[in-house]
C-alpha cells in the first residue's frame, strides 16, 4: 500500500478513536454532572480577566478551585490568605458533599484529580476533624481511612453515585485543592 493511503487510513483510524474516548468519557460525566453556562466558562478559566479567583455560589457557602499543587498545609495557608475566614471546604453533609463532587468533577476535566479538603486527624490519631470541627457526615471510600500516616484527607476520583468518596494521605503530598468560604464574605 502506498504510503499516503496509509497515512490517511491512520489519521481516520485516530479520529474515530478520539471520538470514542470522548464519547466514553468527559461527555458522560457532563450528563451526569450538567454545568450551569457561566460554569463552564468559570472552569476554563479559573481566574477571571482581573486575576481574581472565581468563586461558586452554594447556599450559605461559596467554593474554588485551585489548581496549584501543593502539600495540604501550604493549601490550608492559602486558603485563609485567599480571602477573611476562608479555609480548605468542610463537607458537612450530603447536599453539600453532592454539589462539591458535582463542581470537582467540572473542575478535574475529565482526568482523575484529587482534591485536598479540610479533613485531618494530625491533633489525634484516629479523631477525624474539619480542621476543629467534629465530622457528623462522612463519605468515605471503601476500607478509608486505612495508615495511620495519612493525617490528612482527600477528595478522589472514587464515585458512589454522585458522590466523590474520600481517603486519607500523607499530608506532605503535592495536591490542588479546594477552598471555602461564608457567602457572606464573598460578597466583600
Ligand atoms: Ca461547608
Ligand atoms: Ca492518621
Ligand atoms: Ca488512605
Amino acid at each position: 500500500m502506498a504510503s499516503k493511503q496509509k497515512r490517511v487510513i491512520l489519521v481516520l483510524t485516530l479520529l474515530a478513536f478520539s471520538e470514542l474516548i470522548k464519547s466514553m468519557g468527559f461527555g458522560k460525566f457532563n450528563k451526569m454532572f450538567p454545568l450551569r453556562e457561566e460554569e463552564k466558562k468559570c472552569f476554563r478559566r479559573a481566574k477571571n480577566e482581573k486575576g481574581m479567583q472565581q468563586w461558586h455560589r452554594w447556599n450559605q457557602s461559596s467554593y474554588t478551585f485551585v489548581h496549584t499543587k501543593s502539600t495540604w498545609e501550604d493549601a490550608a495557608n492559602a486558603c485563609s490568605a485567599m480571602s477573611e475566614g476562608a479555609h480548605l471546604v468542610f463537607i458537612e453533609s450530603e447536599p453539600e458533599n453532592r454539589e462539591v463532587s458535582r463542581l470537582a468533577k467540572a473542575a478535574s476535566e475529565g482526568k482523575e484529580e484529587r482534591w485536598w479538603i479540610g479533613l485531618t486527624d494530625k491533633v489525634t490519631e484516629g479523631s477525624w476533624k474539619w480542621y476543629n470541627v467534629s465530622l457528623f457526615y462522612t463519605s468515605w471510600g471503601d476500607g478509608e481511612p486505612n495508615n495511620f500516616h495519612e493525617d490528612c484527607g482527600e477528595l478522589g476520583y472514587w464515585w458512589n453515585n454522585d458522590f466523590a468518596l474520600w481517603n486519607n494521605e500523607p499530608c506532605t503530598r503535592q495536591k490542588k485543592f479546594i477552598c471555602e468560604k461564608d457567602s457572606e464574605t464573598s460578597l466583600n
